[in-house]
């Protein structure tokens, strides 16, 4: 097989890049190792920025996110029992959010690019990367007891965390900066109503609980828990139980429960690669960086790479130009540590971590009232939250 770009990953920034790389007339193939119904059934992240909307109905994909998405113009902080409204446009000139799952946004790309009949080799198995120091990359996977070659221009890794393609990057060629948080999220998907129009981040004395939503008929609830915690102990009358502890008096008597349609637990982690091309090959998404999901950035960070990237590639074939390649890493990782930033600072605010004492208790709520007092800092949080701008 040959093509110009071999995409490793069918997750939203895979899918994305393809897409925007197929409008521009670049031939890719994507490869993935779980199968469709794998990918369409992780239940990830629910808020789209701007600048991924844009993106969205830059590759044509906007029909549904647009009809069934919906716009939210501010949050709700939850702290010492009371609830203080964020609001994200008035504070950044008019900008707002998005609720859209990941799942949706996947199932419309995963659809485009089956109508457009472009390539997706799903349940790959020993997916590799070769020579992507040359100018000549290839990529070998086995699929059904054959082993298959692509060659390519090319190589974009948009394989995850736990992808191959940094994996495959010489030791020395690679620096990773790290951070583990001490505990993790577990979150419940049910087929309620929303307790509240707007998502609502909360700092309670139990820890953070983060109500947030699908629909208007589906919620998505998270629950900061310990890291020992098995997702198999906490039943479904137990999270809610401990979710309604978590809520002010208003929200707890709004509270609609009902059957588990998925929950799981997630650690949180802040993560960075630097550099994200080595050559040939180019890291997207999580494969280059993970966020804790407090900030609800990783998707969208996910989408700025490939904004980049395929812009870089279009250059490349367009006007022979090596210029967006060069500064490929540069550019991702000037927004990249800022989100990363905005990520941590939100995370620490909202959380109870098991070190900190009554003082860092205090200083927490302290700096919760000055937010929500101050015009300024509620400015700094707004235009984090609805994305800083990708810069040319
Ligand atoms: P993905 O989605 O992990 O996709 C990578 C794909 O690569 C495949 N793969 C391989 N394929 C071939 N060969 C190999 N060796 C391979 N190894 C892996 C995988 O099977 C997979 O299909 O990465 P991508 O595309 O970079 O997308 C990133 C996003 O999925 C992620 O950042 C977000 O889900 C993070 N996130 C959130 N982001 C937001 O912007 N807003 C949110 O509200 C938000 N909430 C969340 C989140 C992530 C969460 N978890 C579970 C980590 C909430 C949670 C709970
Ligand atoms: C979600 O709906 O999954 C979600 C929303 C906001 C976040 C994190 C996750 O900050």
């Amino acid at each position: 097989m040959r093509t110009q770009v071999a995409i490793i990953g069918a997750g939203p920034a895979g899918l994305l890049l393809g897409q925007l790389l197929h409008k521009a007339g670049i031939d890719n193939i994507i490869v993935e190792r779980q199968s469709g119904d794998y990918v369409l059934g992780r239940i990830r992240a629910g808020i789209l920025e701007q600048v991924t909307i844009d993106l969205v109905d830059e590759a044509g994909l906007g029909q549904r996110m647009h009809a069934e998405g919906l716009v939210h113009g501010g949050i709700e902080l939850l702290f010492k029992g009371e609830r203080h409204r964020i609001d994200l446009n008035g504070f950044t000139g008019g900008k707002n959010v998005m609720v859209y799952g990941q799942t949706e946004l996947t199932r419309d790309l995963m659809e485009a690019r089956a109508a457009a009949d472009l390539q997706t080799v799903y349940s790959a198995s020993q997916v590799a990367v070769h020579d992507f120091d040359s100018s000549q990359p290839r990529v070998t996977f086995e699929k059904d007891g054959q082993v298959h070659e692509i060659r390519c221009d090319f190589i974009a890794g948009c394989d995850g965390f736990h992808g191959v393609c940094r994996a495959s990057v010489p030791e020395g060629a690679i620096t990773e900066y790290e951070k583990v948080y001490p505990f993790g999220w577990l979150g419940l998907l049910s087929d309620t109503p929303p307790v509240s129009e707007e998502l609502i981040y909360a700092n309670t004395p139990r820890g953070f609980a983060l109500c947030s939503q699908r629909s208007l008929t589906r919620s998505r609830y998270y629950l900061q828990v310990p890291l020992t915690d098995k997702v198999e102990a906490w039943s479904d009358d137990a999270f809610w139980a401990e979710l309604s502890l978590r809520l002010d008096d208003e929200a707890r008597e709004r509270l609609v429960t009902g059957p588990s349609l998925e929950k799981s637990i997630a650690p949180l982690r802040s993560f960075v690669t630097e550099p994200l091309r080595f050559g040939r090959m180019f890291l997207a998404g999580d494969a280059g960086h993970i966020v804790p999901p407090t900030g609800a950035k990783g998707l969208n960070l996910a989408a700025s790479d490939v904004k980049y990237l395929s812009t870089a590639f279009i250059e490349f074939y367009r006007e022979r130009s090596e210029a967006g390649i060069d500064h490929y890493s540069q550019r991702c990782l000037s927004r990249i540590w800022k989100a990363e930033r905005f990520s941590w600072w939100f995370t620490s605010l909202m959380h109870r971590f098991p070190e900190t004492g009554e003082f860092g208790q205090k200083i927490q709520e302290a700096e919760l009232d000055y937010l929500v007092g101050s015009a300024a800092a509620s400015t700094a949080l707004a235009e984090n939250y609805v994305g800083l701008p990708i810069k040319a």
